[in-house]
């Protein structure tokens, strides 16, 4: 009885050791990891036509680390159409933009892909709905996000970015693809074959609305 009891006395004995360096441990943990960093980033970008396309919408970019979450609504697409979009820019420094009607280098009255490059960069990341969101799956129609029968499209995914994309988001924008100049509500060959695959028609890949990403607060 008597050797009993002074073993648990021992043990209570050496409880406050324990809680001591319990304690310790989060307090680093703590000052490690910043204020800044548990809250996020967020941005906010409005997307405005480009050729003519009455496509217009809002994206909300929200960062946890290397953790992007976009969310996309846009209206005035080509309904029942897919649309692809991507982020474009570099993270290299450069002072991309959305272009105007003067990146239309051959006056055909559509500004393509390639001619709005200069302007707005290569694709960075392809906004995908599921697997590779990388450059590779920037055509990749029928993994992009279809405009309803009114032209209305809404988009939601969290990926994971590198770091360089994560340190430098207000360098990037974000397109959205697919126009309808003849008015047919469907993508046809009336202004040629896409510059980016023959396969496809101009009017699938010719960009319809561009935004830049600005920091919201
Ligand atoms: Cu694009």
């Amino acid at each position: 009885m008597t050797l009993k009891h002074s073993t648990h006395l021992i043990a209570l004995a050496a409880l406050p050791a324990a809680f001591t360096l319990a304690l310790a441990t989060p307090g680093l943990a703590q000052d490690g990891g910043g204020n800044g960093g548990s809250h996020g980033r967020n941005y906010r970008i409005d997307l405005g036509p480009l050729n003519d396309s009455g496509a217009s919408g809002t994206a909300q970019l929200s960062l946890q680390g290397r953790q992007l979450t976009v969310k996309i609504d846009a209206q005035g697409l080509v309904p029942g159409q897919p649309h692809a979009q991507h982020i474009h820019g570099s993270t290299d420094g450069h002072n991309h933009f959305c272009p105007d009607k003067s990146a239309d280098k051959n006056g055909d009255g559509v500004v393509t892909t390639t001619e709005g490059l200069p302007a707005y960069g290569d694709i960075n990341i392809s906004l995908t709905t599921k697997g590779d969101t990388s450059k590779a799956s920037g055509l990749a129609v029928d993994r992009m996000p279809v405009a309803d029968k009114n032209g209305k499209l809404s988009y939601s995914r969290t990926i994971t970015v590198s770091q360089a994309v994560a340190d430098r988001l207000t360098d990037l924008h974000i397109v959205q693809h697919g126009i309808d100049p003849n008015g047919n509500k469907m993508y046809d060959f009336s202004k040629g074959k896409s510059d980016l695959d023959p396969k496809l028609p101009q009017e699938a890949t010719a960009p319809a609305d561009c935004g830049m990403i600005h920091s919201s607060h």
